[in-house]
């Protein structure tokens, strides 16, 4: 399919449509048939004539059939007449009536009402009017690339798409890769990875680098403050504790929505200062709510990371539930271990949050989000 097959079909029109897009066919038939053999423009033009030839002798039986449309039809094309059609039309193409519906002629379309508005045709039926294809932004346009390529940020449809799963809706054949989507702004795309595949596909799928530097918007909030805060260059949040407590949110603006995520090759990394060890006990504790990302030392000093729904009370999946074993480091890597698992949360949201925090005597301090993916849906 093309942009260009799309616009004068909608005109409402299908003779003027199927005209059309003949023409371009001819084209193009005309010159493929040249290299191999010259009978095969002589087959073409023949069959062209007899669809047209199809074409009108069922317009005319099926206006025949109903009266009262006949006589609508003849009024109207009276009136067309009085005023400008017949002059425009007849004398130049001896017969040919634009207004008719009928591309005839020289016409270049007709779709009956001629009004040159988006979709349609050109008052005196010489040019499309504004369309899908003509590489101009118009009518309802975001964008107009005159191709089907689905990863440039630029639609079929002349739309910029915000997420994987609007580019696997519009493109069931769209595969995993790196496809271009304008989440926030249709003249502001940027890459992400889109998964085709895993349960059904339509996950985008970013970095933590596009959670800063104009891609996704992201906001740090200090729950409980710590000394030492702020994004890194690579837009990685961090913080680290004077020897108390402190819990952290970061959240992330995805304007499409999702309702699951998951997250792949995801690392957090300790952050501890002066010789602080950063625990997580997955026996001990497991953050379940926003507002507090540590025990508060009655078992022992620990902390987590949570993921999920800023809209939702706590976090859907935590990085010590996963774990098997407790760790304890000033610095060092947690790999998630439930990569690729699927989470639900509680209902659509646009804000996805990463919390964390961590509680005890000594400086503790995280990078939540060090290396790895999120993907939405
Ligand atoms: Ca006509
Ligand atoms: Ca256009
Ligand atoms: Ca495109």
């Amino acid at each position: 399919m093309a942009c260009g097959d799309d616009s004068p079909g909608d005109a409402g029109d299908e003779v003027g449509a199927t005209d059309t897009s003949d023409g371009g066919n001819d084209e193009v038939d005309t010159s493929t048939d040249g290299e191999s053999s010259s009978d095969g423009s002589t087959e073409t033009e023949s069959t062209t004539d007899t669809s047209e030839e199809t074409t009108e002798t069922t317009t005319e039986e099926s206006t025949d059939e109903t009266a009262t449309e006949d006589t609508t039809d003849e009024s109207t094309d009276e009136s067309t007449d009085e005023t400008t059609g017949d002059t425009t039309g007849d004398t130049t193409d001896g017969g040919a009536e634009c207004g008719d519906g009928v591309v005839e002629g020289d016409e270049v379309c007709d779709d009956g009402v001629n009004d040159g508005s988006y979709g349609g045709c050109e008052p005196d039926c010489s040019a499309l009017a504004a369309y899908c294809g003509d590489a101009m932004v118009n009518g309802p346009e975001q964008c107009d690339d005159q191709n089907d390529d689905s990863s440039d940020g630029c639609l079929a449809d002349c739309l910029v798409p915000q997420s994987c799963l609007e580019i696997l809706d519009f493109d069931d054949t769209a595969a995993t890769g790196t496809y271009l989507i304008g989440p926030n702004d249709p003249d502001s795309t940027f890459a992400v990875e889109c998964d085709m595949d895993t349960d059904g596909g339509g996950w985008t799928g970013f970095a933590v680098e596009n959670t800063c530097n104009g891609d996704l918007d992201s906001q740090l909030t200090a729950v409980e403050a710590a000394p030492t805060e702020g994004v890194d260059v690579n837009c990685r949040p961090f913080t680290t504790d004077g020897g108390g407590n402190h819990t952290y949110t970061w959240d992330i603006t995805f304007a499409p929505g999702f309702d699951e995520f998951y997250l792949a090759d995801f690392v957090s990394r300790a952050a501890g200062g002066n010789g602080g060890t950063t625990e997580v006990y997955p026996g001990t504790y497991t953050q379940s709510d926003w507002s507090i990302a540590h025990s508060n030392c009655a078992g022992a000093c620990v902390g987590d990371v949570g993921f999920g729904s800023a809209d939702d009370p706590g976090p859907s999946a935590t990085l010590g539930e996963t774990m098997i074993s407790n760790l304890s480091c000033e610095s060092c890597d947690f790999p998630y271990m439930d990569n690729g698992t699927p989470y639900m949360v509680g209902a659509t949201s646009s804000t996805f949050r990463v919390g964390w925090g961590e509680s005890g005597g000594q400086e503790e301090g995280w990078y939540p989000w060090w290396s790895g993916s999120v993907y939405l849906r």
